[in-house]
């Protein structure tokens, strides 16, 4: 495997023991090995060793895992509880809360410990980035546990969708809708919240979707504080422009489509994520943005829905890069996938443009 270094930002895939190698030898230009697959059950090892971003879902088909680099000099640090690698343009964090009883603490009075470990976790992230100075969230995965359970009659997305947007508004971040971040949530069985983050000294264009309701303005049925993500963010680099599509699902406007339909929600996702691309060339003034050219993660609930999900993706696109297929819980008990999208980061080691 070699690593490619001409980019500001790139992504290749190995499997993971030999990006792990990799890492040991020649970290200089890594900001971050992304791994998949639960985390060991025991507390032994609570956290994830710097630089490598656990995400605690199962990852269906051969091992693989992405390494992200710069072609700028790396090091490692931390801040608080963010462990983070960072050059003079980017910085790729990780953060977890642990969650000992997300039920709550102190019977049931006061925020619930998943509201406040959140609203730590963004606090910490903003404090992060002020102290550093001109970097901006580029990019956001928030891994959930157990997340369309109910305690003290709130679900926990919705819990969590409470302590985010009290961070935003702490930091004065809600105000300015072009700054809110492209974002994934799902599910895990983890036993601690953890946030993977990409910030970075540019500025990110955020795009959303016209045939969807900004997640900011979902009205309250979805729960008393609606989420803060932006369906996409276009960066321009100059020599190199990024696009990231956020976990994107069946929703038009702020309604499911499709309930119990797995198939059906995986056209209208691609439906979601066509329409985005159409903003993305448009702000781009462009049409380098084409659905067969994104490298896509895609995230299903059922394992009995995987094979269903797979042909309908293969019959709509013929995508040029690895699709990773995670399973896991998505933010509402009624959608069964979410897919997010890249652009621009694959590095040309790979064999792909
Ligand atoms: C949706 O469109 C589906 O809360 O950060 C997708 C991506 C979803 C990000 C988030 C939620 C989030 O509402 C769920």
């Amino acid at each position: 495997m070699r690593a490619s270094r001409r980019a500001p930002l790139s992504v290749s895939y190995a499997p993971t023991a030999e990006a792990m190698e990799h890492f040991a030898l020649r970290r200089e230009h890594i900001l971050s090995i992304v791994t998949f697959n639960p985390l060991p059950t025991s507390e032994a090892r609570p956290e994830a060793p710097r630089g490598i971003a656990e995400i605690p879902l199962p990852l269906s088909g051969p091992d693989n895992c992405e390494i992200w680099s710069t072609d700028q000099p790396v090091v490692s640090a931390d801040f608080f509880d963010i462990t983070y690698r960072r050059s003079p343009d980017f910085i790729f964090g990780s953060i977890t809360q642990a969650i000992a009883c997300p039920a709550g603490q102190n019977g049931d009075h006061g925020p619930s410990s998943l509201q406040v470990r959140t609203e730590e976790a963004y606090r910490q992230i903003f404090t992060l980035l002020e102290d550093i100075e001109h970097h901006r969230l580029l990019r956001v995965w928030n891994w959930i546990p157990d997340i369309n359970s109910n305690t003290r009659e709130l679900e926990h997305y919705r819990q969590f969708n409470i302590g985010r947007q009290n961070a935003f508004i702490a930091h004065n971040r809600l105000s300015d809708t072009g700054s809110i971040p492209a974002a994934t949530a799902v599910g895990t069985r983890a036993e601690a919240l953890i946030v993977h983050f990409l910030a970075g000294r540019c500025i990110p264009v955020a795009l959303e979707n016209p045939r969807q309701v900004e997640a900011y303005r979902y009205p309250e049925k979805y729960g008393p504080r609606s989420p803060t993500f932006s369906r996409g963010g276009w960066i321009d680099l100059g020599p190199q422009n990024i696009l990231f599509i956020s976990g994107t699902a069946s929703i038009v406007g702020h309604s499911t489509m499709h309930a119990g339909d797995a198939a059906a929600q995986t056209r209208e996702s691609i439906h979601n994520i066509a329409a985005i691309v159409a903003e993305a060339n448009r702000v781009a003034r462009s049409d380098v943005y084409d659905l067969n050219l994104l490298s896509y993660r895609v995230y299903f609930r059922n394992k009995q829905d995987l094979a269903k999900i797979r042909a309908e993706l293969d019959r709509l696109i013929q995508p040029f890069a690895t699709t990773l297929y995670l399973q896991a819980d998505i933010c509402r008990a009624d959608l069964l996938v979410e897919i997010e999208a890249t652009a621009g980061l694959l590095s040309r080691d790979d064999g792909h443009r």
